[in-house]
């Protein structure tokens, strides 16, 4: 995997530019997205005239208000997002297959095999957002870079509306003077133990003993020291994002009562959780479904969003009353029942959090 050339994308303000593009009479003004600052809202994003101001994302709508008066708030159109989204990736598969999506505006792009433009990833990275900025009318922002690590911090660089390459000869330099909490999963906590022992850039680190950067950090001491000599070898893993996670189990015997399948839900709610646990998928459940097949080898599935549902005391009870509405469509004998939830992939982890306090719903 020796010089290969990945290119991190990131939109600019993303759905702040979204909103601005579709409503242009914005474009001159400081705008947020996110709660109204009445309630407990937050902001997911601002654009850059608003962040002059100091407005953040993740900041609470009604701090955001008093840093900048002026501040016009714009509730999230998440559908719009998503559609622009798969826009963008229509425009980065023009370039290569290998794409790996980290949020709605971010991916990573393995152009190493890419010969468009004589293979120059510059270019390449050029072409991609006059495309999205002509087509999309949005600006990206772009790092060019030998690996993941480097590529992303790079996009940030010249954001926004900019791109910045760290060729392969320049690595060593740009990283020597890197500061510690540009490299990401350094956040405050970290940076402040680091600082501690004196260590505040990626040259610091290579100065520093490293049994005892592993001692004291275990796992994150070993990635530490290989950051900072610019080593990351994590492939852009073109992702089949899991999308849902279920299981299911055929009786011997038919099921013929309520309560017959009621006593079978312990098991396969356990089984179910052991494979989410297994599965190691961060991404908020959204939905919850049901599967039953009858002895005539029909099959009904019932499935609800947790926002939408009824409040039940516990999932048991929930998949409970799922389950026994899923059967009662038929009332014949079962042979088979299935559990299974679908993921929310398309937002930050932060994400979920946020659309509750955007639509001031409690989670099921
Ligand atoms: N987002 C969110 N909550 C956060 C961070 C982000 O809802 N805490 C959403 C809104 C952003 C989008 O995800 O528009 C992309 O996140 P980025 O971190 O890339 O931020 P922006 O694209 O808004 O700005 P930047 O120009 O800094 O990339
Ligand atoms: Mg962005």
């Amino acid at each position: 995997m020796t010089n290969r050339k990945i290119i991190h994308i990131d939109a600019d303000a993303f759905y702040a530019s979204v909103e601005m593009r579709e409503r242009p009479e914005l474009a001159n003004q400081a705008i947020a997205v996110g709660g109204r600052p009445e309630g407990r809202g937050v902001i997911a994003t601002c654009n850059y005239t608003a962040r002059k101001f100091g407005v953040r994302s993740a900041m609470s709508s009604a701090h955001a208000l008093r840093l900048c008066p002026d501040l016009v708030f714009i509730a999230p159109n998440f559908a719009l997002y998503k559609q622009v989204s798969k826009q963008m990736h229509e425009i980065f598969q023009r370039f290569t297959e290998e794409i790996e999506p980290l949020s709605l505006d971010e991916a990573y792009l393995d152009v190493s095999e890419c010969s468009l433009y004589q293979g120059s990833a510059t270019r390449i990275a050029h072409a991609i957002r006059d495309a999205i900025k002509r087509e999309l009318r949005l600006s990206v922002s772009a790092g060019i870079a030998p690996n993941k690590f480097l590529a992303k911090i790079a996009s940030d660089w010249n954001k926004p509306d900019g791109q910045f390459v760290i060729p392969p000869s320049e690595v060593d330099t740009f990283v020597r003077a890197l500061p510690v909490n540009k490299i990401n999963g350094v956040g405050k906590v970290t940076t402040q133990k680091l600082k501690a022992l004196g260590i505040e850039t990626c040259q610091d680190i290579r100065d520093s003993d490293p049994q005892q950067l592993i001692k004291r950090f275990g796992k994150q001491g070993h990635r530490l020291i290989a950051l900072s000599y610019g080593l990351d070898d994590r492939p852009v893993q073109v992702s089949r994002i899991r999308k849902s996670l279920s299981v299911e189990h055929t009786y011997d015997a038919d099921l013929n009562s309520r309560d017959g399948l009621i006593a079978k839900l312990p098991a396969l709610l356990e089984e179910l959780d052991q494979r989410l646990k297994k599965s190691g998928t961060k991404a908020p459940i959204h939905k919850r479904f049901v599967k039953v097949k009858f002895n005539d080898f029909s099959q009904t599935t019932l499935e609800q969003m947790i926002s939408e549902g009824k409040h039940y005391a516990s999932t048991q009870e929930w998949y409970e009353a799922m389950l026994l509405e899923a059967w009662d469509r038929r009332k014949l004998p079962a042979r088979l029942l299935g559990l299974g939830v679908r993921f929310d992939q398309s937002h930050h982890k932060t994400m979920g959090a946020q659309l509750d306090l955007f639509e001031s719903k409690a989670k099921g």
